[in-house]
C-alpha cells in the first residue's frame, strides 16, 4: 500500500484529470464550508471537495474514487441538519475522503406544460426551481425555509418534507424520473418522466431518502403542481396540542385548499419575535399554541378558511390576505430555525435538533417528554413543526448532554409508533438509535443492498449504519 499522503496525490491527480484544477479544492480554507454543517455540530476532515459539472463527470470521479478505494460524501447545498452530507472523522482512518459538490449541476430545462414537469440537475435550488415553474403557471409545492440553498439532489436523497406536505406530499411525490450514478460509475435511471411504467426497480424509490448511500442522484426529472397564486394565512391559538391535532383534521376535512398546517409552540414564538425585533401577534394560554394555517387556490380562498376555522375551538385568530402582511405571517415560523441558529451562536453551543414525528394523538404527550428532558438538562426546549404529520422539531438550545435527551425522547417516540426523523434523515446524528424503529433484519437487508451497489462502502459510511 502507498503511505496515506501518496495515496492522497494520486486522487487529487486523477481528480483533476476528470474536473479540471479549478473544480478540485485541496487547501483548507477552500474545503471549510464543505468540511461543516450549517448547524455547526457536524463536520470533519476531507481529502478534497470535487465539484463535477455534468453526470458524465460524476461518473468519472466515481471511478478514480472507486480505484484509489476513497471515501464519497455528496454535499448539495449543506443545509442538512444530520450531518448526512459533510465528512466526519472516523469515517475513514487511513482512506482518503471526497466530497463531491453537486452544486455546479444546476441546468434548469424548460418547463413541459403538457407533462407538467421539468428535468433539473441535482445541483438546481428549490427556490430557483420554484422560480422557474412559476414563470410558466406551476410550482414545486415542497417548500422549506432553506429553499434558497437547498438543492434538489438533496432534497431527493432525503426525502425532504416541509410546510406543504399535508396537501402535496413528500418530495418521493414530485419525482418522475432520476439519473443516477452508482459506485462503479455506472449510470441509472430515466428522465423520460413516464407517469406509468412498471419494469422492475423503480430508481426513484430506490434512492429518494436513501442519503447519499445507494448512488449519486444527478439529474431529477420533476412533477409540478398548478400555481394556487390566492393565498390567505393565518396565525390562530389554541388551549393545547390536542386541540391543534383535532384542529389539523378538521381543516384538512372542511377545507381542500388547506396548504400548510404549522406549530409554533409558544417558546419559538418568543425566540422568533425577538430574533425578528418584533412582538406575537397573538396572546396565548398557559399550556396553548399557536398554529399558523395557510389556504390557497385559483379564487380568494379566505371564506372557506374563514368557516372552517369558526366552527373550531380555536381561541384568537388574525387573518391575512395580501402578500405582505401574509409574509409577516409566514416569517414566523419560516425563520425559526435562523433564529435558532443566532441564539446557538450567541451562547457558543451549536443547537441540538430532534426531528420526530408521531400518530397525532400522541402529540401533546410526546411534547411533555421532550421538555421534561430539557429541564432535566438545563436546556432550553423550543418546539415548533408540522401539525398535520405529527412533525415535531424538538431544538434544544444550550444542551449539557445531548445524548441522555435523545435516550429520554427517541424511545418515547418509538414506544407509540413514532419515527426518529420525520424530514431531515438519519445522517450520522441519528444512526445510533435508527434500531428503536427497525429491525435487525431490516436492517440487515439495507446493509446487503448497499454492499450490492456499494461492495467497496464508498458511499457515505456511517450515514444510515447504527
Ligand atoms: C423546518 O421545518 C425545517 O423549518 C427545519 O425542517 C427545522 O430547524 C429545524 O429543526
Ligand atoms: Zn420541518
Amino acid at each position: 500500500m502507498p503511505p496515506t499522503a501518496d495515496k492522497h496525490r494520486a486522487l487529487i491527480a486523477d481528480l483533476i484529470d476528470v474536473v479540471g484544477a479549478a473544480h478540485v479544492l485541496t487547501a483548507l480554507d477552500e474545503r471549510a464550508g464543505y468540511e461543516l454543517d450549517w448547524t455547526r455540530r457536524y463536520g470533519g476532515e476531507s481529502t478534497a471537495v470535487v465539484r463535477p459539472a455534468t453526470s458524465a463527470h460524476v461518473a468519472a470521479v466515481l471511478r478514480a474514487c472507486t480505484r484509489h478505494d476513497a471515501v464519497v460524501v455528496t454535499q448539495g447545498g449543506n443545509t442538512g441538519l444530520v450531518g448526512g452530507g459533510v465528512p466526519h472523522n472516523g469515517q475513514s482512518s487511513d482512506r482518503s475522503t471526497v466530497v463531491l459538490s453537486t452544486r455546479r449541476i444546476d441546468a434548469i430545462g424548460d418547463p413541459d406544460l403538457d407533462a407538467m414537469q421539468i428535468t433539473v440537475g441535482a445541483g438546481a435550488t428549490l427556490a430557483a426551481v420554484q422560480a422557474r415553474a412559476a414563470a410558466v403557471g406551476l410550482d414545486l409545492p415542497v417548500d422549506f425555509a432553506a429553499r434558497d440553498s437547498a438543492t434538489i439532489g438533496g432534497a431527493v436523497a432525503t426525502n425532504a418534507g416541509g410546510s406543504r406536505v399535508v396537501r402535496y406530499g413528500t418530495m418521493r411525490h414530485h419525482v418522475a424520473g432520476v439519473r443516477a450514478v452508482l459506485a462503479n460509475g455506472a449510470m441509472v435511471g430515466s428522465l423520460a418522466g413516464l407517469p406509468k411504467e412498471t419494469a422492475g426497480v423503480h430508481w426513484p424509490s430506490l434512492l429518494c431518502g436513501s442519503e447519499g448511500t445507494l448512488a449519486v442522484i444527478t439529474e431529477v426529472r420533476l412533477r409540478l403542481v398548478p400555481l394556487l397564486d390566492h393565498r390567505t394565512t393565518a396565525l390562530v391559538t389554541l388551549a393545547d396540542l390536542d386541540r391543534a391535532a383535532r384542529l389539523a383534521g378538521h381543516l384538512r376535512r372542511a377545507a381542500p385548499s388547506i396548504d400548510q398546517i404549522e406549530l409554533i409552540q409558544p417558546e419559538a414564538m418568543q425566540l422568533v419575535t425577538e430574533h425578528l425585533g418584533r412582538t406575537p401577534p397573538l396572546a396565548v394560554p398557559d399550556g396553548g399554541t399557536f398554529v399558523l394555517v395557510e389556504s390557497a387556490n385559483r379564487r380568494d380562498p379566505t371564506d372557506e378558511l374563514g368557516a372552517a376555522i369558526a366552527d373550531t375551538d380555536v381561541i384568537d385568530a388574525v387573518v391575512a390576505t395580501d402578500p405582505a402582511p401574509s409574509q409577516q405571517l409566514l416569517d414566523l415560523r419560516d425563520r425559526i430555525t435562523e433564529a435558532l441558529a443566532a441564539a446557538a451562536t450567541a451562547t457558543g453551543t451549536p443547537v441540538f435538533k430532534l426531528d420526530v414525528a408521531v400518530p397525532l394523538r400522541h402529540l401533546g404527550q410526546l411534547v411533555d417528554v421532550a421538555r421534561r428532558a430539557a429541564n432535566a438538562d438545563g436546556a432550553r426546549l423550543i418546539p415548533f413543526g408540522h401539525v398535520a404529520e405529527g412533525n415535531v422539531h424538538l431544538n434544544y438550545l444550550e444542551a449539557t448532554d445531548t445524548e441522555t435527551i435523545a435516550d429520554t425522547v427517541l424511545p418515547a417516540v418509538a414506544d407509540v409508533g413514532g419515527t426518529i426523523s420525520a424530514e431531515h434523515g438519519i445522517g450520522v446524528a441519528k444512526a445510533r438509535w435508527l434500531p428503536l424503529i427497525r429491525t435487525t433484519d431490516e436492517l440487515d437487508a439495507q446493509a446487503a443492498l448497499r454492499r450490492a451497489l456499494d461492495p467497496a462502502g464508498m458511499l457515505n459510511p456511517g450515514v444510515l449504519t447504527p
